[in-house]
């Protein structure tokens, strides 16, 4: 990028311009899309805020609750899934809600309902909120037919069938990450416009990658496949490099590095958790939504993550997801696992 000329740069693509010219290619469409994208945007740059005043505004530690996953709630998380919800209602376009913070499916009342379903995760990686490292929201949005009450079953479909997914990683800067479908862009947060400017178009997922990323403490519990690709990154026996590990243990933050630099994240099922630790609706489709439109795979250690039918709002997953080669290699070992048994 020429850094020169982008601070001289005068013409600049926000999000709202940016999913607009989208629109603009659809005649039929009736604008509902890029309402609900703003009131999602508005969360984002709501919490943005919020985590960046965190210490000043005694948000950290923890706001006396367990959320339904037996976690402690933080102050951030409970704040921000207000956020969220208050801006997905006050939309008018939404129908069903799935947050990570609440136990059960949410039904927009009849006067404010739209055809969108929206899952989401508003603060994930919350366990890394008090050492201010970056965490993020992840969304994933479904569409609907609006001619019949509202029911589970309309959050209950595999990834492929979503319309769009994102997060919104508030790091070092704050970067919205969205695909409507086609195609993957990253906007960054210019915090003295307020707006979201496109600076990462058209991402797509390197084929190979020098990176894994894996929660090793977790090693003794782990299935053959996942402990040989793990072994192949720290010993190959082809001659070429060990890969670097990478793990921050926010997945925002670990899925935008691999998205943007290549590799594997993996949080794939053990011993303990034959699931895994990731929540199907909210992290793994959403996020396999983002690595499959940018050129990569994602995998479950039995089927392409996105062709997985949920049967509950919060049921989890194992994940394998990166670039193209990496899957394929991890697909190979399970293949190869599965012909021994
Ligand atoms: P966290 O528990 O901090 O909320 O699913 C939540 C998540 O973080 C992911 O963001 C992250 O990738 C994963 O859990 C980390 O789990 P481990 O601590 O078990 O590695």
């Amino acid at each position: 990028m020429d850094h020169a000329a982008d601070a001289h740069r005068t013409d600049l693509m926000t999000i709202t311009r940016f999913v607009l010219n989208e629109q603009s290619k659809y005649p039929e469409s009736r604008g509902d899309f890029t309402i609900l994208l703003s009131h999602i945007v508005l969360g984002c740059k709501f919490v943005c805020t919020s985590v960046n005043k965190a210490g000043l505004a005694k948000l950290i530690g923890l706001a006396g609750e367990t959320n339904i996953q037996g976690e402690e709630q933080k102050k951030l998380d409970v704040l921000s899934n207000e956020v969220f919800i208050k801006a997905l209602v006050s939309s008018g376009r939404t129908r069903v809600l799935v947050s990570e913070e609440d136990e059960n499916a949410i039904f927009v009342e009849s006067s404010k309902r739209g055809r969108y379903c929206v899952v989401f995760d508003p603060l994930d990686g919350s366990s890394n909120i008090d050492c201010g490292v970056s965490i993020g929201t992840i969304f994933g949005i479904y569409m609907v037919k609006d001619d019949h009450e509202p029911t589970l079953d309309d959050v209950l479909q595999p990834g492929k069938q979503m319309v769009a997914a994102g997060y919104c990683m508030y790091g070092s800067s704050c970067t919205l990450v969205l695909s409507t479908g086609t195609g993957v862009n990253g906007f960054t947060l210019d915090p003295s416009l307020g707006e979201f400017i496109l600076t990462h178009p058209d991402i797509k997922i390197p084929k190979k990658g020098k990176i894994y990323s894996v929660n090793e403490g977790n090693a003794k519990n782990w299935d053959a496949p996942t402990a040989a690709y793990v072994e192949k990154c720290k010993f190959p026996k082809d001659g070429s490099s060990s890969k670097s590990l990478r793990y921050i243990g926010s997945m925002v933050a670990d899925v935008h590095r691999t998205l943007l630099y290549g590799g594997t994240f993996m949080y794939p099922a053990d011993k303990k958790n034959p699931n895994g630790k990731l929540r199907v609706l909210y992290e793994v489709f959403p996020m396999s939504f983002l690595i499959e439109k940018a050129g990569g795979q994602a995998f479950t250690g039995k089927q392409r993550a996105l062709d997985l039918v949920p049967t509950k709002i919060h049921e989890r997953s194992p994940v394998f997801l990166g670039s193209y080669d990496e899957i394929e290699e991890i697909k190979a070992l399970y293949a190869a696992e599965g012909q021994k048994k």
